[in-house]
């Protein structure tokens, strides 16, 4: 039909370079913690349990009567994201199922009038900040248990939840979908002001409305316009509907994809949200981990193309990371001691440093250091020769990033023959450090 496209509008006054400079400690960071925590983890058979089930919210009373996270110790769960090498921490203020963790004056389905009687948001803010761990809150748009959102094509009273006509249909009938939108925003408004300064807003998740006037139902310019005004340098997700603005978001969400979709995101801005297991709550029975060497992939991929990852832990309905969640991070965070100069200030490399994809390397390089970082997904089996093609003239050292320890090198025919042990270093995946010229 030949329909012009309407141009996106803009919301917001901010070039290109304004953007980029609010937010650089986030792409510089690469690297963030999603914690999914709620009444959830109480059921532990996964947050979506509500409507999975099709539990009624009286049925569901159980779990919020039952809550008393007794071990609940946001200065241990701190240390573990530090240790694994965790710039910034996301928290689920209020996930789909309503049950708000933070002490709002606009419900009484919140943590503070559970067994653990305290402010669960406060006590992440306090410990995660001293820390030096960048804040973000997550919040759902979708609320399975305020009477008047009256839009959810999700609600566990709904079958399937396809968009059909019927999932169109008032859920909550009679009841008024702008007092939500009310609700919202005083809610938003409760963290984004009750809490000192919040860098990440990451918001959950919106579907267009009839009509492609998602926006209107679910309040967003408004919604928008509130986050940005009591927080200016926050970063927002693209999950709120706002798509026909130009600015309505600042990155992009790619949700637990293979590290070979993450190549098309390239040169914008994105972070790649990503569980241990499938499950974002606590899900005791579930035994589908990804492995340390598949969570190590998604980081340096994720850099290796500049975006970020953010990796989620379900903590227990005690209120403690569990045992396959810590392990998962120690490890992680071995490897990130030695080798975090590949991740930090990282991104993906001019293409004249490009190399064979037989070998198997996946590279990272830092504008600012000149270093190329290069990850040895195989390691070379031929007497440890590693051949870099053309590099003979593009470096001047190279050494193992995480000893430091040289690696002696020829050149012939314009190539680099790297010398490697033939022992393969103490890491899943070495990383080599070339000093470009
Ligand atoms: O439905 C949620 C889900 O529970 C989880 O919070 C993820 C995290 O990105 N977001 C939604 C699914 O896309």
């Amino acid at each position: 039909t030949g329909l012009l496209h309407a141009q996106p509008k803009q919301l917001f006054k901010e070039t290109p370079n304004e953007k980029a400079k609010r937010m650089e400690w986030w792409t510089d960071a690469r690297f963030g913690m999603f914690i999914h925590w709620g009444l959830y983890a109480q059921a532990a058979r996964h947050e979506w349990v509500k409507q999975r089930e099709r539990i009624t919210t009286e049925n569901y009373q159980k779990y919020f009567d039952h809550f008393n996270p007794d071990e609940f110790d946001p200065k241990k769960w701190a240390k573990e994201a530090k240790a694994a090498g965790m710039k910034y921490a996301v928290l689920t203020t209020k996930h789909h199922e309503g049950f708000c963790l933070f002490d709002s004056k606009y419900t009484d389905y919140k943590a503070t009038n559970t067994q653990a009687k305290r402010d669960l948001v406060k006590e992440f803010v306090d410990a995660f900040r001293a820390e030096g761990i960048k804040i973000g809150f997550y919040y759902s748009l979708i609320d399975w248990h305020h009477p008047d959102f009256t839009i959810d094509r999700t609600h566990p009273q709904r079958l399937g939840g396809d968009a059909s006509e019927a999932d169109y249909a008032p859920l909550n009938k009679g009841k008024d979908m702008s007092k939500y939108r009310q609700y919202m925003q005083n809610q938003i408004k409760e963290l984004l002001t009750n809490y000192g300064k919040i860098d990440i807003m990451w918001l959950d998740f919106s579907y267009p409305g009839k009509n492609g006037k998602g926006h209107e139902d679910w309040g967003s310019v408004e919604l928008l316009k509130l986050i940005r005004k009591l927080q200016p340098g926050i970063i927002v997700d693209n999950r709120l509907d706002l798509n026909n603005y130009s600015d309505g978001y600042d990155f992009e969400t790619p949700e637990q994809v293979k590290p070979s979709e993450l190549l098309k995101y390239k040169g914008k801005y994105w972070e790649t949200c990503q569980t241990f297991s499938g499950s974002w709550g606590y899900y005791r029975d579930e035994n589908t981990w990804k492995t340390h060497r598949q969570l190590l992939d998604l980081l340096i991929t994720s850099a290796a193309n500049g975006g970020n990852l953010i990796l989620n832990v379900g903590p227990t309905a005690r209120g403690e990371f569990d045992y396959r969640a810590n392990n998962a991070l120690d490890s992680i965070g071995y490897w990130m001691h030695a080798n975090n100069k590949s991740i930090y200030n990282c991104t993906y490399p001019p293409d004249t440093y490009k190399l064979p994809e037989a070998l198997d390397i996946k590279q990272t390089y830092n504008p600012e250091t000149k270093k190329l970082y290069l990850h040895l997904f195989t390691y070379p089996s031929n007497y440890g020769k590693l051949v870099l093609p053309g590099y003979a003239d593009k470096i001047s050292y190279a050494q193992f990033l995480h000893d430091a320890s040289e690696i002696l090198y020829k050149t012939e025919n314009g190539d680099v023959i790297l010398e490697l042990p033939k022992q393969k270093p103490p890491y899943e995946i070495p990383v080599i450090e070339l000093f470009l010229k």
